[in-house]
């Protein structure tokens, strides 16, 4: 035994102690500090029973996932957890698992191996390991199949969703739900079963079903993963692997799941959504501002616009428990934000997401309010008027005026400065960017934007808040577009210069989603509104250089009055469904426009699509990078994988480069600078990195070191 385990006893049941901050993952030394308690209890008489136990806030939450980068470059090797598992079963005592907070990945395969399991009712179980592109490793897609059942244990592996105790206990995986002392409550019940035969979930086989029922699950199983997790090799993986639960003997079937676990923890799309993994957490970290910073409590916020960025903001806030005003102009436009509101919530009951009870509550908490009165008293306001600099500074110099000192003025501008927005204040400080995607209820990025006087109590606060409103809040600086939206510019541009070239208007939008994005580029537009781009394009046309080239094509869709989805035209047709439809009168028009160009017609292949479209993104998230408008390139990949829809198997566009290499991306970029001009100028970034070889998440790291 070591530090990370302690054995104590209750007179004679022995107590397992894990304690491995912060969630109990089992590191290098824990299995085999667990193993080493389990023989020294066996060896006690006056031991009858053990029980296993996490110490903090978890059980297990699984394998340290740290550790899987290291095995698979080499740097350490593969650890396999399924011979302590096998001790744990064959234990000559009865081994309890006592389940507080969370039993994931191998911390539910311990449990699992153990002779019986209770739990705190608000623990949570799961096998989360498709979520990281691999699949459980020890036995789990063996034994659980033989305690829940075929349907769920498919489920469980190939979804990765967690299950309460409840269901659980309900499910026959835990025995018994522990109200109060969990410890006291295991021991009582571990004293009952000692002296008792001990159960092994490996020789159980009552609910391994029949091989024509089997066959019929596994089919639909594999449907269902097809269908919902495109592109995802990991959750067929665990299909296959309980499948071979219900064909192999156990220890066969853990062969089996050996073989498949590993050719799934080398692949690509593990690395990538390990990547994803920490890089979710790393987004909070902000390098001049410590995690223990202070920050503002946010009990009562306001929310100016009830438009449906506003109104959709303003839910959020409900949903999350906090009291939200929403100011309108005048009673109708009031009402029709709040019936939108209402109209959301009610579609949420309809499809099951909230209860009526919920909704209600949801509700209460959004006052409709006309005029500035009542925001004296809240601590934070976020703006989501009309898109416009005069208006927003209008609105920005009234909440100076009606505003506690203290209180955050967030705006959700998607494309105008915050230093800009912040210089109608007194109070530059309080001024910050909370730059939401649509529809903001759904839509989990947040990009918060900081502004050159923003203070660092503001944007603490709102880092956490965004976590509290169930969105993944990442700090961006204040260039046009932000980190997204500059970067979807050129992703866009080069998407109607291939359709300009020939390549048809389908084409590019199968060969972006067959690459894993959710949607194509051009179909994002006709849903987002051609017309929102065209308005900025006016707006900025005097920033263009002359001489270099600029789409013309979804412009002059917009001249005829095809802004997309919300006029029934755009890119493709919309019948009264939003169906798309290929539309030939667009193909012939933009042959027609490309060919008074004079821009020649020609074959374009789907790598060349996805190419254009991919480096485009990579090229500009370098130069943000560069510039300092993201902090990490992981930063920018966390970005595109929450708002834009970019597949999480490739881990976001700076990822995916790595992942490439980043000598054959930058090889390519010079390549189409070459042909298509200063537009494709590689960024110094991106030179340096290939030059020097090193990747994006080795900048990353010197980054970090450095601040
Ligand atoms: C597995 O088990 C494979 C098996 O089949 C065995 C094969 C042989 N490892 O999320 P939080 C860190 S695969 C290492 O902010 P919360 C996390 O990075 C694994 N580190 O807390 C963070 O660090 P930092 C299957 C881990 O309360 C800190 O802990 N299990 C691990 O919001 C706090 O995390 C999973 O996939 C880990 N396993 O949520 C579970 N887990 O402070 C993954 C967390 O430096 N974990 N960290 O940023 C989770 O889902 C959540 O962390 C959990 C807690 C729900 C547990």
């Amino acid at each position: 035994m070591n530090e990370l385990v302690k054995l104590s006893r209750e007179d004679d049941v022995a107590v397992i102690t894990i304690d491995n901050p912060p969630v109990n993952a089992l590191s290098p030394g824990l299995p085999e500090a667990i193993g080493a308690a389990i023989d020294e209890m066996n060896a006690d008489p006056a031991v009858k029973a053990a029980v296993v136990i996490g110490a903090g806030r978890t059980f297990v939450a699984g394998a340290d996932i740290r550790e899987f980068g290291k095995m698979t470059s080499g740097a350490t090797p593969r650890r396999s957890l399924l011979p302590l598992l096998l001790r744990i079963e064959n234990s000559g005592k009865p081994v309890l698992m006592a389940i507080h907070g969370t039993a994931f990945g191998g911390g539910l395969e311990m449990a699992m191996a153990g002779h019986y399991r209770v739990a705190s009712p608000t623990a949570q179980v799961g096998q989360p390991e498709v979520k990281l592109g691999i699949i459980p490793g020890a036995g789990g897609t063996q034994r659980l199949p033989r305690l829940v059942g075929v349907t769920k244990a498919v489920e469980m592996c190939a979804e990765g969703k967690p299950v309460s105790a409840r269901e659980a206990a309900a499910l026959g995986l835990i025995d018994r739900l522990i109200d109060g002392d969990l410890l006291a409550g295991a021991v009582a019940f571990a004293r009952k079963i000692a002296g008792n035969p001990a159960p092994k979930t490996r020789e159980r086989s009552e609910k391994l079903g029949t091989a024509t029922e089997n066959t019929a699950i596994f089919a639909a199983a594999r449907d269902a993963a097809r269908k919902r997790q495109r592109g995802l090799v990991a959750p067929l993986a665990a299909i296959d692997a309980v499948e071979a639960a219900t064909q192999l003997p156990f220890e066969e079937g853990c062969q089996a799941e050996a073989k498949l676990f590993n050719e799934c923890l080398f692949s690509d799309q593990s690395k990538a959504l390990i990547h994803v993994f920490f890089g979710e957490r790393e987004v909070a970290k902000i390098h001049d501002i410590p995690k223990e910073a202070a920050v503002i409590p946010v009990n009562r916020v306001a929310v100016v616009g009830s438009g449906t960025m506003g109104g959709g903001i303003a839910m959020v806030f409900a949903n999350a428990g906090i009291p939200v005003l929403l100011k309108d102009v005048d009673e109708a436009a009031l009402e029709v934000g709040m019936g939108k509101i209402r109209k959301n919530y009610a579609s949420s009951v309809q499809r099951g997401r909230f209860t009526q009870e919920f909704v209600e509550e949801r509700l209460r908490l959004i006052t409709p309010v006309l005029n500035y009165d009542a925001f004296s008293d809240v601590d934070m306001v976020v703006e989501a008027v009309f898109e416009g600099m005069a208006l927003k500074k209008t609105v920005f110099a009234d909440l100076d005026r009606a505003c506690k000192p203290g209180a955050i003025l967030a705006s959700n501008t998607s494309t105008l400065s915050i230093d800009e927005i912040a210089s109608a204040t007194s109070r530059p400080e309080a001024v910050i960017g909370t730059h939401f995607f649509s529809p903001a209820n759904v839509m989990r990025l947040l990009e918060i934007v900081r502004g050159k006087k923003s203070g660092k109590e503001v944007i603490a606060t709102c880092m956490q808040l965004s976590k509290k409103l169930g969105k993944i809040g990442v700090l961006v600086g204040n260039c046009r577009g932000f980190v997204g939206n500059r970067m979807f510019g050129p992703y866009r541009r080069e998407a109607q210069f291939l359709v300009e070239e020939g390549a048809e208007v389908e084409a590019v939008d199968k060969a972006l989603v067959e690459f894993g994005n959710a949607m194509g580029p051009l179909a994002t537009g006709d849903l987002a509104g051609l017309d929102v781009g065209w308005r900025i394009r006016k707006e900025y046309r005097h920033l263009e250089k002359p001489g270099v080239r600029q789409p013309f094509a979804e412009d002059r869709l917009c001249e005829m009055g095809r802004y997309g989805q919300k006029t029934m035209k755009g890119w493709y047709r919309y019948d009264e469904n939003r169906r798309a439809d290929t539309d030939p009168e667009v193909s012939a028009l933009v042959r027609k426009w490309s060919e008074e160009a004079g821009i020649p017609q020609r074959q374009i292949s789907a790598a060349e699509i996805v190419d254009r479209c991919i480096y485009a993104l990579v090229n500009e998230g370098a130069r943000i990078l560069e510039e300092g408008y993201a902090q990490r390139a992981v930063d920018i990949d966390i970005i595109y994988l929450n708002g834009y829809g970019f597949p999480a198997y490739r881990g976001g566009p700076m990822w995916h480069a790595d992942t490439v290499g980043l000598p054959r991306v930058y090889e390519r970029i010079c390549e189409l600078h070459e042909r298509h001009g200063e537009l494709w100028a590689p960024a110094p970034l991106l030179k340096r990195l290939t030059e020097s070889g090193k990747t994006f998440a080795e900048f990353d790291k010197e980054q970090a070191v450095a601040a």
